[in-house]
């Protein structure tokens, strides 16, 4: 009958010796390196940025595109710096491109686009800071949208009163200052 006690012997041996690989130290540090690799191969995944690099989508007006009709008229909605602007254009209602009208003055936050300068081909951040204290212009209303997102993505959104953070939030008309080459 020994062969049967050797047998059982060999099998418990067997059976604890799986157990003890699967979840023994040796296994964990595997689990762990598995783990930190990749975590660390992770970021390096395909990523959508289609938000980030959209196409033009003009409502109401229609920035400088490639190929497209620019105009030199900063009163016109199809000025380049008009790319991402949602608002009633300053230089209309008494304003400039970067100043604001008497009466009114510059939002304290912004929305920021990124437009082509037809002249030398390059990409500009602009702010378009909402001029605030009185009522809506109502002159030249333009509302270009390249690279814009839907409102539940804020930071890619230009249909906000961006008078919101100052004393008196009510919004008059936009201007679009270069703040830097893209
Ligand atoms: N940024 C101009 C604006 C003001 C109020 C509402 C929508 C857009």
């Amino acid at each position: 009958m020994s062969w049967i006690t050797d047998f059982i012997d060999k099998q418990t041996e067997r059976a604890v010796r799986k157990v003890a690989h699967r979840h023994g130290r040796r296994s964990a540090l595997a689990r762990i390196g598995t783990g930190l690799i990749g975590g660390a191969l992770l970021p390096m995944l395909p990523f959508d940025r289609s938000g980030q690099f959209g196409s033009a989508h003009a409502a109401g007006g229609g920035g400088a595109k490639a190929g497209g009709a620019a105009t030199e008229d900063a009163t016109k909605c199809e000025y380049w710096r008009y790319c991402a602007i949602d608002g009633f254009l300053c230089t209309c209602c008494g304003g400039s491109l970067t100043s604001c009208p008497a009466g009114t003055e510059p939002s304290k936050v912004s929305w920021v686009g990124t437009c082509l300068n037809p002249k030398d081909g390059r990409q500009y951040l602009i702010s378009y800071n909402d001029c605030c204290g009185i009522n809506s212009c109502g002159n030249c209303l333009c509302n270009n949208n390249e690279r814009e997102r839907p409102g539940y993505r804020l930071g890619v959104h230009n249909d906000i009163n961006w008078c919101m953070a100052n004393n008196n939030s009510m919004f008059h008309c936009t201007t679009s200052i270069i703040v830097g080459v893209a």
